[in-house]
């Protein structure tokens, strides 16, 4: 090796910065260190006027927000084609005989070329349309229930959890994995319905340049989209969550106007994006969603829009990446994306344990959407007035139309997080 090169090198490895390579900051956990920051008010318009009535809201500050998170968060979806759908499999006494259990493959067609998710239902045995709870799974379908008619995924699937993997293919081997996350049994005694599908079906979930999955049947399109601003993997399954209910709307055994969106994880921030993007979900679910979901940015608490953006480059726009260890600089905070769904429903779940997701950042976000639902002339966090301190573990705040809980435990989906959806649904769907 060159001398020169290898005295540099010697200088990069001891002394980090030294050469001017960034070197992202640690994780900070120690509230005490989190910056001073200034919220963008979902209130003030970009020309600076309060804005004081649900019209001003919903004509004129609504879009501004919703274009600064295309513009800068989540990157611009195409607008919505039809889509074709097939009933492929039935079993009309799943659950023990409480549930109808359907397979529908769920076809996207643009251009000469296709794009088909599976999609698997259960609904109650009831003749009237039930109320359904609409998320994509992280593994398969054949993972939320130990059912051997449910199909494998036929395309690329990821890496499990506990490391293991099927060598992006999906084995049986997995079957049932995720039942603890999915409670089809509890979600049917009940009486709601319950839509899933693999998210990988949708936009498998590595960096290659937006080219793959939904993002290639809309290449044309992309084409004419600013570089910085074309859709991300949580804007592409956003968008197939939002086909999935085109065929929810029309399905005889769901009540398509009564349907929850729900998701964990990178899944919560894409079900909150599903929400703000489609008015026609009633109720948002976000279960752990943290950084780009429901955690403010400009906390830079746990992970921050720098890491984020490094470790998945896939999951937003460009042009969020100007913003890594900027966040002051952003022009939206995530307060604004559940602002975006107010009036209707929206729930934030925390875990003790996932400080990583910043539990705190996720209520102070249910806190600073509050006023944007009481102009809407609804309760918002609390029923008549928001809480001034974050719940203490295991007390859901359950009044009002923003719902909010700090779980005890980790990372995850559980059946008590399940309860207080349940609940909250029976209120509000
Ligand atoms: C983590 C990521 C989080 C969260 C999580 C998940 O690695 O840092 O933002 O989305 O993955 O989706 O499981």
């Amino acid at each position: 090796m060159n001398r020169i090169v290898f005295l540099l090198l010697l200088i990069g490895a001891m002394v980090p910065g030294a050469l001017g390579i960034a070197q992202p900051p640690a994780a900070n956990y120690d509230e005490a260190k989190v910056p001073a920051y200034e919220l963008p008010d979902p209130l003030i318009t970009a020309a600076g006027a309060a804005v004081d009535s649900p019209k001003q809201w919903q004509e004129e500050r609504r879009g501004e927000i919703l274009e600064l998170f295309r513009g800068q968060v989540f990157g611009r979806s195409p607008d919505p084609v039809e889509v074709e759908h097939r009933v492929v499999s039935v079993d009309k006494a799943a659950i023990g005989g409480k549930a109808v259990r359907r397979e529908m493959d769920v076809t996207i067609r643009r251009g000469g070329r296709s794009l088909t998710f599976a999609m698997l239902v259960y609904t109650p045995q009831t003749d009237a349309p039930v109320p359904a709870f609409l998320g994509l799974n992280f593994q398969g379908n054949h993972t939320v229930e130990p059912d051997p008619a449910i199909r494998l995924p036929a395309g690329w699937v990821r890496a499990r959890d506990d490391g293991s993997t099927d060598g992006n293919r999906a084995t049986d081997g997995g079957r049932g994995n995720s039942v603890s996350a999915w409670p089809v049994e509890m979600i049917i005694d009940r009486g709601y319905g319950l839509a899933t599908i693999y998210y990988g079906d949708i936009d498998p979930d590595f960096d290659d340049g937006f080219e793959n999955g939904i993002h290639a049947l809309f290449a044309d399109w992309a084409e004419s989209i600013d570089p910085g601003q074309r859709w991300g993997s949580i804007a592409g399954w956003a968008y197939g969550l939002s086909r999935a209910l085109d065929v929810l709307e029309a399905d005889p055994l769901i009540d398509g106007s009564r349907v929850a969106v729900l998701g964990h994880s990178r899944l919560g921030k894409t079900s909150l994006w599903a929400g703000a993007t489609d008015e026609r979900f009633k109720f948002v679910i976000s279960n752990n969603s943290g950084c780009g979901g429901a955690a403010l940015s400009r906390r830079a608490f746990g992970e921050t829009v720098g890491r984020i953006n490094r470790s998945f480059p896939h999951w937003f726009c460009k042009n969020h990446h100007e913003y890594n260890e900027m966040e002051s600089q952003l022009p939206v905070d995530h307060h604004q994306l559940i602002a975006l769904i107010a009036p209707r429903a929206v729930y934030v779940a925390s875990a003790t344990a996932d400080r990583w997701a910043d539990p705190k950042g996720e209520f102070l976000a249910c806190f600073h959407a509050d006023p944007v639902y009481r102009l809407l002339g609804t309760d918002g966090l609390g029923g008549s007035a928001p809480p001034e301190e974050m719940p203490a573990a295991d007390q859901p705040i359950l009044t009002g139309r923003i719902g909010y809980h700090l779980r005890s435990g980790g990372h995850a989906v559980t059946p008590y997080d399940w309860e207080q959806y349940l609940t909250f649904a029976d209120r509000h769907l």
